[in-house]
């Protein structure tokens, strides 16, 4: 890759840049077409006006300070690809890599968005920024073309001081972990940190997310869709994945292309987990390789552009056929995810759903010879034997995160009550490791997880993963379909 100032200060140009000759400055801003008209408002901008309002009632009178963040460095002078906070994007209907740097102040009576707009191509930011200059990092909007696409009052970033700072202005709250130059920033104006109000404020945007408004269902929905493409694709090449050997990063590099391609990202590290590695619940090294004897593991979500992301776990067979052991383990975890499923209604709790699946797993558990005590014993508070087997929880929010609503309090979540428009996960899993002298030797090396996407309706659930198949004869159904055996 080429190389450039990570500052916007053009007079600090790195040692490999060449300086700019004044007879080079007095010739790049000719001769350019006029910049396209103004873009259409994006489809999240009809929606976003009642998320703020939503908000702005939480704290009457105040001014929420919402960053969508810096880059972050990823090595020297190379940065990650830009993904805006959540909450910034909830709040803007921004997605996909904008807007570095940029803020969402949110006041009683206005909203404004700060970023740093697109500079005339007289300045000598347009060919030295490698981080805002047209020449490294393409067209960048103009306040007016921002407003147009955001529907929001847009500002340029160097005013938020001063507006921040002006005589009679709102007292301030600041989402504290998006960006900390602009937490130093409310903190001097406000006279030192306000850690407990900010996180009132990490709290609520977390919290009001919880519920799905119809526009983040159907992005949950396109983004399932698009995962169910990856999917299909992966198993289409297993065969190719098993010949070239590392055939689990083959997995990887697969799925990423049809997240990359059909949307903005994975929406997580995918776990592509040959074997054993299924037993290591993060598995994303993804080095291994994979055989025909072996089951897949494969934990994979496409974030759309809008950045909400599915969370679909599917064990698959790699050589298109369960072993009798494997289908022993995987029908004991597809019981368990069942009955996870069916107690995701309202009214009920994320506890509920755990409660289910884990009853399941440990009656399996007990009945394999694995538990030192009964399933009844080992699900109880004192108990927890089980977790050997499934040291994971059953269930979370899923949404713009994957774990998504993560700073909600504890009685919202964990101890919540589900609400039409909630959308979860289901996922247990069993996990016997290689080495594990207490699982019945059959089943040593074997994990299996099953994850589904759940929309919580008025009369119980929609599985919005319906489409990717469940049953063991399902999945082997699937696999001889998409590879044409
Ligand atoms: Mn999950």
């Amino acid at each position: 890759m080429t190389s450039a100032d990570p500052t916007t200060d053009p007079q600090k140009l790195p040692n490999r840049m060449t300086p700019f000759s004044e007879a080079f400055k007095e010739f790049i801003p000719q001769g350019w077409a006029d910049y396209p008209p103004a873009p259409a408002p994006l489809p999240a901008s009809a929606w976003t006006e009642a998320r703020r309002a939503k908000l702005r009632e939480l704290f009457p009178g105040e001014a929420l300070v919402l960053p969508a963040g810096p880059y972050r460095v990823r090595s020297n002078d190379c940065d990650y690809r830009f993904r805006p906070h959540s909450a910034f994007a909830h709040l803007s209907g921004l997605g996909t890599d904008l807007e570095p740097d940029a803020v969402l102040v949110i006041g009683p009576d206005d909203t404004v968005l700060y970023f740093h707009p697109r500079v005339p191509r007289t300045d000598p930011e347009f060919y030295t920024s490698s981080r805002y200059g047209e020449m490294w990092v393409g067209t960048r909007p103009s306040l007016d073309e921002m407003a147009a696409l955001t529907q929001l009052d847009c500002r340029p970033i160097e005013a938020l001081k001063a507006d921040l700072a002006r005589v009679g202005a709102p007292p301030l709250r600041v989402l504290r972990d998006a960006d900390p130059a602009v937490t130093a920033l409310v903190d001097v104006l406000r006279d030192g940190p306000a850690e407990d109000k900010d996180r009132e404020l990490a709290v609520a945007v977390s919290e009001m997310r919880l519920v799905k408004d119809a526009f983040e269902v159907a992005q949950m929905e396109a983004a399932v869709a698009a995962t169910k493409v990856g999917f299909d694709a992966v198993i289409a090449d297993l065969p190719e994945a098993v010949r070239r050997g590392r055939g689990e990063r083959w997995v990887e590099g697969i799925f990423g292309l049809h997240a990359r391609h059909l949307g903005n990202a994975v929406g997580y590290d995918t776990i592509a987990a040959g074997g054993d590695h299924a037993n290591t619940l993060h598995w994303i090294r993804n080095d291994g390789d994979l055989k025909p004897g072996d089951l897949l593991l494969l934990d994979a979500g496409v974030e759309v552009d809008t950045l909400y992301t599915a969370d679909v776990t599917r064990t698959l067979p790699v050589g298109g056929r369960f072993s009798p052991a494997q289908r022993e383990v995987y029908l004991a975890v597809l019981e368990a995810q069942q009955a996870g499923i069916d107690a995701a209604r309202p009214g009920a709790t994320h506890k509920d759903i755990h409660q289910a699946a884990i009853r399941v797993v440990a009656r399996h558990l007990e009945e394999w010879g694995c538990l030192p005590v009964s399933a009844e014993e080992a699900v109880g508070e004192d108990g927890g034997q089980f977790r050997r087997w499934m040291v994971h929880g059953t269930s979370h929010h899923l949404g713009i995160d994957v774990h998504d609503c993560a700073q909600a309090r504890n009685e919202h979540y964990r101890e919540g009550t589900l609400e039409p428009g909630m959308i979860v996960t289901v996922e247990p899993g069993i996990y016997f490791k290689a080495t594990d002298e207490l699982a019945p030797e059959r089943f040593r090396g074997i994990g299996v997880r099953i994850e589904d996407d759940v929309l919580i309706t008025e009369s119980g659930n929609r599985l919005l993963t319906a489409a990717f198949p469940r049953d063991p004869d399902a999945v082997e159904a699937w696999i001889a379909a998409v590879q044409g055996a």
